[in-house]
C-alpha cells in the first residue's frame, strides 16, 4: 500500500474537528448539547472552544450552535 494511502490512525497531526468542541474526536449531539449547556451558563469546560467556532467570528454563541445543529442534521 502507497504510504499516502495508510489511513491517519496515529502519527498525523492532530487538527480539531470541525465542531468537536469536547475534543473526543467526533463531532456528534454530545458536542451540541455541551455548547448549549455552555450557552447556558452551566459549569462546563469547553476542551476546544475553538473548534466550534463554525461561524468564523472568534465568537462562541448562539450563532454557533444553530451552525452546528444544521451539520449535525445534514451529516
Ligand atoms: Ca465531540
Amino acid at each position: 500500500m502507497p504510504e499516502n494511502e495508510s489511513y491517519p490512525d496515529s502519527g498525523w497531526t492532530k487538527q480539531s474537528i470541525k465542531g468537536d468542541i469536547n475534543a473526543d474526536e467526533s463531532f456528534d449531539l454530545l458536542d451540541v448539547i455541551t455548547l448549549q449547556k455552555w450557552l447556558l451558563h452551566e459549569q462546563i469546560e469547553l476542551a476546544d472552544w475553538k473548534a466550534g467556532n463554525l461561524v468564523n467570528d472568534e465568537k462562541l454563541n448562539i450563532y454557533d450552535l444553530i451552525f452546528m445543529k444544521k451539520r449535525l442534521l445534514q451529516s
